[in-house]
């Protein structure tokens, strides 16, 4: 496994009250010890990528909180807090912080911006933002407050309806290529980056955790495997079944810093 030199995860533990968290889907049951054990495994493999990782205790009172990718953007040497555009998970946000503060600077977004973590794809010096039901105009107008003097442009991005956040269509993968699930929003919305069409059967594995020359992809989607790996890169696959009845996708589940050249 290619060691990440000096690359670093956050990532939450899953709560008892993940039974509870937010889902746009059918109501089925959520099977705790099942997403927990998927998380554990997802975390190991990061572990194994060379990344260090940086675990957070779980918030009963957040079912949503293993989803820590929605509560901070890393824009250069600092992070940007969010201000979650769902009230239920704004307390998600004061201990991702702290588990932050010792790596990068911490920043603040005030109300009535709002912002998700989610909604914010990263492709060489440019921020690709979902204009959500989650994210607004201001909480934009904030992230790109802090790119700019960084070098980094910010292009907002309007979402159809029944698209929770941006990356639940895509990702990165490369500084300069995204996956992107045929069908949801157009390739053209990438103008500085190539996007590698996801079949829409598997479009749930358009979003992967890109490791520089390895990819955590969502398991059971062959053809995402194989394009990953057309790109160059190792594709590893990852089970997150039950944490997805939750609408959470694999970038959702950790904020990675320290990469050569941030791409998230
Ligand atoms: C929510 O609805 O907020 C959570 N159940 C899922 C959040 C997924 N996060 C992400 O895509 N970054």
């Amino acid at each position: 496994m290619t060691a990440l030199a000096r690359s670093w995860a956050i990532v939450r533990a899953v709560p008892a009250s993940f039974e509870r968290a937010l889902r746009a889907g059918p109501p089925e049951p959520l099977d705790v010890g099942q997403a927990r054990a998927q998380h554990a495994a997802y975390v190991a493999a990061l572990a194994r990528c060379g990344v260090e990782i940086g675990a957070v205790a779980a918030d009963e009172a957040c079912p949503d909180c293993c989803f820590v990718e929605d509560a901070a953007v890393l824009v250069g040497d600092a992070a940007l807090i969010t201000r979650p555009g769902a009230p239920s998970r704004r307390a998600e946000v004061e201990p991702v912080a702290a588990a932050l503060a010792g790596r990068v600077d911490i920043l603040r977004m005030e109300a009535p911006a709002t912002l998700d973590g989610g909604d914010c794809l990263r492709a060489g010096r440019t921020f690709y933002v979902g204009l959500s039901a989650r994210t607004n105009r201001a909480g934009i107008e904030r992230l790109a407050e802090i790119a700019a003097p960084r070098g980094l442009a910010v292009v907002p991005v309007r979402l159809p309806a029944g698209v929770l956040h941006l990356k639940s269509v895509c990702s990165p993968l490369t500084e300069d290529t995204v996956l992107l699930a045929e069908g949801s929003i157009p390739p053209a919305t990438f103008a500085g980056a190539r996007a590698i069409l996801v079949p829409a059967r598997e479009g749930f594995a358009a979003n992967a955790v890109a490791l520089g020359d390895i990819a955590l992809v969502a398991a059971g989607a062959p053809a995402a495997e194989r394009l990953v790996e057309a790109a160059g890169l190792r594709a590893l696959p990852i089970d997150t079944s039950e944490l997805r009845k939750a609408d959470g996708a694999l970038t959702c589940l950790s904020i990675v810093g320290g990469l050569g050249g941030q791409f998230r």
